[in-house]
């Protein structure tokens, strides 16, 4: 490592709060699939920050949108109009099908204003007494952060100390659609969920479960809460995960990918009903529906559907996979994965998977390991075939080494 190595992560280490363990790269510039670190390194990036680069690195086309916007007028607060947010609403409105939006910042913004608005409709519109509204949730599910969101996280590490946390929510295995008729009352407003559990290590549910849930939420008036945060805008091969079931939300959540990691823009979707109860007051967002964030969402959608982005997802997703499966090595011990979401699962015995991941670096791939055992694999959309396997070729390397 050379001394200016050294000095950005000691630097870090020194001034920082220690909430994160990066692996020993310190990055400078990206362009589509690969990034460069400060060293001229060139590396595959396997992780597209956790899905928010799905269109790749600095996107020229996303890049001319923020400059140009950038240049003009970035932000007027809700107390005015500005002239991109009716086309951002009517972009993404036509795209998805959805009927109202409300446009935030983070992901977990998104959750958090999903939970208000759900609840606010479960006590004017579904006519729960007050106070009394429940939202189902499930195990090792991640949503974010914030305070109301780690009160129903199950994961010790997301949630010991950071107590008191609120009530009001029911916690349920994923993909088990018994439990979810069996924890439905007539309080429930509704059950919050992701399509596929991403931080819990890619754990797609059995064929039918969310055929069920969308039964079992129509005959309850419990409302649907999809968070496609990382699922969403093409990840898995469609421009939403629910479509793989054939199924609609009634809530719909997008961040990461909605501008192209360029700037944090999350939305909460919805049928009239639910964002339909928000009136004026009642919620807001200082920088929410701004018109720079709207000006690169719009931008960020716009390449995702003219480029194929989420066909090429579609494509180069089921030749990873395949390629994965081929993969000889007795230290794997599962390999799965829809679209460009995919994880291996590594033997308990085999060691812990941030090795795996630290000598991928040393071949050229950046790759985040979740839990102890499983490597995640999620490069931006606009990977080639050659680039999988040139991926495939360093994973099979490394994976056939022992790191026990
Ligand atoms: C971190 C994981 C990914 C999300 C879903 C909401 C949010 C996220 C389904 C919140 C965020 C992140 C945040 C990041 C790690 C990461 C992650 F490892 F935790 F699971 F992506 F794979 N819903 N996911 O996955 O969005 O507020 O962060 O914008 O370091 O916490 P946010």
């Amino acid at each position: 490592m050379s001394s200016s190595v050294i000095d950005f992560v000691a630097t870090e280490a020194r001034f920082g709060a220690r909430n994160y363990e990066p692996i020993g790269v310190v990055l400078s510039r990206g362009e589509g699939v690969w990034v460069w670190d400060t060293e001229g390194n060139r590396y595959l990036d396997c992780l597209s920050a956790y899905s928010a680069v799905s269109q790749g690195h600095c996107h020229p086309k996303i890049l001319a949108a923020m400059v140009e916007q950038a240049h003009r007028l970035t932000l007027t607060s809700r107390a005015f109009h500005n002239d991109q947010l009716a086309l951002f609403y009517e972009e993404i409105a036509a795209l998805t099908g959805s009927h109202k939006v409300l446009p935030m910042n983070s992901g977990a913004e998104a959750v958090e204003s999903a939970i208000k608005s759900v609840r606010k409709w479960g006590y004017e519109v579904k006519g729960v007494p007050d106070g009394q509204a429940e939202i189902i949730v499930c195990a090792n599910n991640f949503h974010g952060r914030t305070l109301g969101i780690v009160g129903f996280s199950t994961d010790p590490e997301t949630r010991t100390h950071f107590g008191p946390f609120a009530p009001g929510f029911k916690i349920i295995p994923f993909g088990d659609a018994a439990a979810l008729e069996e924890a439905i009352t007539p309080n429930t407003v509704a059950f919050l969920v992701e399509p596929i559990q991403g931080e819990a290590g890619v754990i797609i549910p059995p064929a039918g479960y969310f055929t069920k849930v969308r039964e079992l939420c129509t005959a309850n008036n419990v409302m649907l809460v999809l968070d496609e945060i990382q699922t969403g805008l093409g990840r898995t091969g469609k421009l939403l995960a629910e479509q793989h079931e054939g199924i609609e939300a009634d809530v719909t959540l997008l961040g990461k990918a909605l501008s192209g990691g360029f700037y944090p823009v999350s939305a909460v979707l919805s049928n009239n009903d639910v964002l339909g109860t928000l009136r004026p007051g009642q919620h807001g967002s200082t920088f929410g529906g701004n018109p720079l964030a709207c000006a690169v969402a719009r931008a960020a959608l716009r390449v995702l559907v003219e480029e194929g982005m989420i066909e090429n997802a579609a494509r180069q997703g089921a030749r990873f996979l395949e390629g994965l499966k081929d993969i000889r090595a007795n230290t794997i011990r599962d390999v799965r994965g829809r679209g460009l979401m995919l994880a291996v699962e590594l033997h308990p015995e085999a060691g812990r998977a941030r090795r795996y991941c630290e000598a991928l670096q040393g071949k050229g791939i950046l790759a985040k390991d979740t839990h102890e055992h499983t490597i995640r694999i999620a490069p931006p959309l606009v990977i080639t075939s050659d680039e999988v396997d040139w991926a495939l070729e360093r994973l099979a390397t490394t994976l056939t080494q022992d790191f026990a």
